[in-house]
C-alpha cells in the first residue's frame, strides 16, 4: 500500500509516521508538508533513510500541485493531519485555518476521488463539539453530539468534517473521521500547554495560566492516538465517525502543578492571565464507540504519560531549545508580552 500522511512533520503527523514506517516495512509512507512554523524535520531524523519512507514539501491546498502529486504516486490511503492547529493563534489570524483547514481538506478530497484513493481519513478534534460545563461531570461528548464550536480554530475543524461526509455522501468516497482530545507527548511544539510549561518551568520563567486554570482537558497520549487511527483504518467502517480518549481529565492547574512537582520548581512561577476569549470549559470524549467496535484501548493514564513526556522533553533539549530560540520567541513576546504584564 502507499499512504499519504499529510502534516508529518508536525506534532501527531510525526508520530505515526514513526509508527507506520516501523509497523510496515512493506507499505510506502509518502509525508507531504508545507513545513510551517509547526513543522519540523528534525522530528523525522529517527526513519528519513528508511526505504519505505518519503518526505514531499507542499501545500495541501494547493491543487495544481496535489493533482500532480496524486497522478504520479498513485496512492491508496490518505490520512489528512496536515492543519493550522493553535487556537490562540487562530483567534489573531483566522484566515489560513480557513485556508488551510478547509480548503487544504477539499482539495485532498478531490485530488483522492479523481486518483480513486480507497480510503480518505480526515484527523479531527473533540473541539467541534464546543465545550460541557464544569458543574457536569456526568456529560461525555459522543460522536451523536451536535457540533457546536466556539474558536475559529474548531470552526475550521467542523466546517472540514462536514465536506467530508458531504463527499462521502455525494460522491461516495470512502472516508472516516476520527475526533480526539487534546494529545501530549514527545515532538509538541512549545506553544502548547504541556511543552510550553515544561520548557518554561526549567527555564525558571513565569507559566502563563488562563483564567483561574480550572479549565478542564480530557489528555491524550499521542501514541494511543496513533494507535487508534492505525486501527480506524485497518478496520474502521467507511463513512462513520469514531471518538478517541482516554478519560484523563484535568484542570490546567492540576497539569501545571503535576509538571511542577515532577521537576521539582515552586508554585510562585505560575502566573494568571487574561483569559482566552471564548475559552471553551470542559471536553470529555465517550470513547464506548471505538472501543466496542474495534477493540483499541489506551496504554497509557496520565500519570505515566506526563512522567514519560517530561523525562522526553529533559532528554531532548536540543529538539525544543532549538525551536524556543528561533522565531518563536517573537510569537511568545506579542501573544504573552501585554497578558504577563497586566493581572485579570
Ligand atoms: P501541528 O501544528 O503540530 O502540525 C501541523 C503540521 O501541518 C505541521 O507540520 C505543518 O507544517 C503542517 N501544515 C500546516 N499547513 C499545511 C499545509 N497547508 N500543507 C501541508 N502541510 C501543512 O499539529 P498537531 O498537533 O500535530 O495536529 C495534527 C492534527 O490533529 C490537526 O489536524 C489537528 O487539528 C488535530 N488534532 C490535534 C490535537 C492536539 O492535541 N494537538 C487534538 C485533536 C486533533
Ligand atoms: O499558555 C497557555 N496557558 C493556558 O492556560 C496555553 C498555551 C494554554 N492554556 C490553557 C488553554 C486550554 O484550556 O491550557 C489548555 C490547553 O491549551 P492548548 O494546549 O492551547 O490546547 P487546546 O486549546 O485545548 O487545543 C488542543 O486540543 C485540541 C490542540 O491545540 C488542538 O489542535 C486540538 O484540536
Amino acid at each position: 500500500m502507499k499512504i499519504l500522511v499529510t502534516g508529518g512533520a508536525g506534532f501527531i503527523g510525526g508520530n505515526f509516521v514513526h509508527l507506520m514506517v516501523n509497523r510496515y516495512p512493506d507499505d510506502q509512507i509518502v509525508n507531504l508538508d508545507l513545513l510551517t512554523y509547526a513543522g519540523n524535520l528534525e522530528t523525522l531524523k529517527p526513519v528519513e533513510d528508511r526505504p519505505n519512507y518519503k518526505f514531499i514539501r507542499g501545500d495541501i491546498a494547493d491543487e495544481p500541485f496535489v493533482m500532480a502529486l496524486f497522478e504520479k504516486e498513485k496512492f491508496d490511503v490518505v490520512v489528512n493531519f496536515a492543519a493550522e492547529s493553535h487556537v490562540d493563534r487562530s483567534i489573531t489570524d483566522p484566515g489560513i485555518f480557513i485556508q488551510t483547514n478547509i480548503q487544504g481538506t477539499r482539495v485532498l478530497m478531490d485530488a483522492s476521488r479523481k486518483y480513486g484513493v480507497k480510503r480518505y481519513h480526515q484527523v479531527s478534534t473533540d473541539e467541534v463539539y464546543g465545550d460541557l460545563p464544569l458543574d457536569r461531570p456526568d456529560l461525555y461528548f459522543t460522536e451523536e453530539t451536535p457540533i457546536h464550536t466556539s474558536s475559529p480554530y474548531s470552526s475550521s475543524k467542523a466546517s472540514a468534517d462536514l465536506f467530508v461526509l458531504a463527499y462521502h455522501r455525494t460522491y461516495g468516497l470512502p472516508v472516516t473521521i476520527s475526533r480526539c482530545s487534546n494529545n501530549y507527548g514527545a515532538y509538541q511544539f512549545p506553544e502548547k500547554l504541556i511543552p510550553l510549561i515544561i520548557s518554561r518551568a526549567l527555564a525558571g520563567e513565569e507559566l502563563p495560566v488562563y483564567g483561574k486554570g480550572e479549565n478542564v482537558r480530557d489528555w491524550l497520549h499521542v501514541s494511543d492516538h496513533c494507535e487508534a487511527i492505525d486501527l480506524i483504518l485497518r478496520k474502521g467502517r467507511v463513512g462513520e465517525v469514531y471518538n478517541i480518549g482516554g478519560h484523563n481529565e484535568r484542570t490546567n492547574l492540576e497539569v501545571v502543578k503535576t509538571i511542577l512537582r515532577a521537576l521539582d520548581r515552586p508554585e510562585s512561577l505560575i502566573r494568571f492571565v487574561t483569559d482566552r476569549p471564548g475559552h471553551d470549559m470542559r471536553y470529555a470524549i465517550d470513547p464506548t464507540k471505538i472501543e466496542t467496535e474495534l477493540g483499541w484501548r489506551p496504554q497509557y493514564n496520565f500519570d505515566t504519560g506526563i512522567r514519560q513526556t517530561i523525562d522526553w522533553y529533559l532528554n531532548n533539549r536540543e529538539w525544543w531549545e532549538h525551536i524556543i530560540s528561533g522565531e518563536y520567541a517573537n510569537y511568545f513576546d506579542k501573544m504573552y508580552g501585554k497578558r504577563l504584564e497586566t493581572n485579570p
